[in-house]
């Protein structure tokens, strides 16, 4: 039987909007395979496109053993990020809008020319790229604890929900990528410590996956999205009042604040 890819994608699109966390797609849907997993995630795209959004570039997640081993998937993921999800550089992230957000430290490039794959290599990516900044990603299931399966965490476009970019750019020349040392701190705390290398190796490589992987669908890394390479540690959770920064060796600290209200339906059971 065919996967209703427009029902799944207004399921997940209501829980983004009631700030309901809902069922995994696979309680329902055992087999789910990647493909449709993709379509959802396209499908869900589209309709926020229409609703007025803009895509202005594209993240991967799952790149990192630390995530991989956190969330129970061993796979790297792909998703769009959205204008409206992208975060000024000063202002609180505002909980009232999200379920149950957690943050996560990014490296992130910022695309000067089109990455059209396959084909595309690390060093493709390096030469296409205008600067590097870090950053924190603001992830936001709609699943229920945060509990999802390799193809549930693709049709919910990756968890991606909001996402800030620190303010000191650099040539990707003058940075070691692999080498880039995070911490990555709550409340003032140490939570952990990594470099660039906890993604695949190489970030430049994650990214070029990115590219070939968007040539399966006829799409490219175009020139001006920004692209997030993968967390390098596990993924906080946050809630109002509390406060997140990632340190980035060279290229300095970026921090979330975290304000509002927390959901309180963030457990409820919402069924397809
Ligand atoms: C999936 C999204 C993972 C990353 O950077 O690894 C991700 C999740 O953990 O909910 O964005
Ligand atoms: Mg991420």
């Amino acid at each position: 039987m065919r996967v209703d890819v427009d029902y799944w994608a207004d399921y997940l699109l209501a829980a983004v909007s009631s700030r309901s966390a809902v069922q995994a797609i696979s309680k329902t849907i055992e087999d789910l395979s990647v493909e449709d997993a993709y379509e959802i995630q396209l499908t869900a795209l589209a309709k926020q496109l229409q609703g007025g959004d803009r895509v202005v570039g594209a993240k991967l997640g799952l790149t990192s053993a630390a995530k991989q081993q956190q969330m129970g998937v061993d796979q790297p993921v792909y998703g769009w990020l959205l204008e409206s999800g992208q975060l000024d550089s000063d202002g609180p992230l505002d909980c009232s809008e999200l379920i149950h957000p957690r943050c996560e430290p990014e490296i992130v490039f910022l695309i000067g020319e089109d990455l059209e794959g396959p084909g595309i290599t690390a060093g493709d990516v390096l030469d296409a790229t205008k600067v590097v900044c870090g950053g924190i990603e603001v992830i936001d299931s709609r699943y229920q604890k945060f509990s999802f399966t390799h193809t549930d965490v693709i049709a919910d476009n990756t968890s991606a929900a909001r996402f800030r970019l620190g303010d000191t750019q650099l040539a990707v020349n003058d940075v070691d990528l692999p080498g880039l040392g995070c911490t990555f701190e709550l409340n003032g705390d140490r939570l952990a410590n990594a470099t660039g290398a906890a993604l695949l190796g190489d970030p430049a490589l994650c990214v070029a996956m990115l590219a070939n992987h968007l040539a399966r669908f006829g799409r490219k890394i175009e020139a001006g999205w920004t692209v997030l390479a993968g967390a390098m540690t596990d993924a906080v959770a946050i809630e109002p009042g509390s406060r997140v920064v990632a340190n980035y060796d060279v290229l300095g600290s970026v921090a979330v604040a975290a304000a509002g209200q927390q959901a309180a339906t963030s457990s409820a059971v919402v069924n397809p």
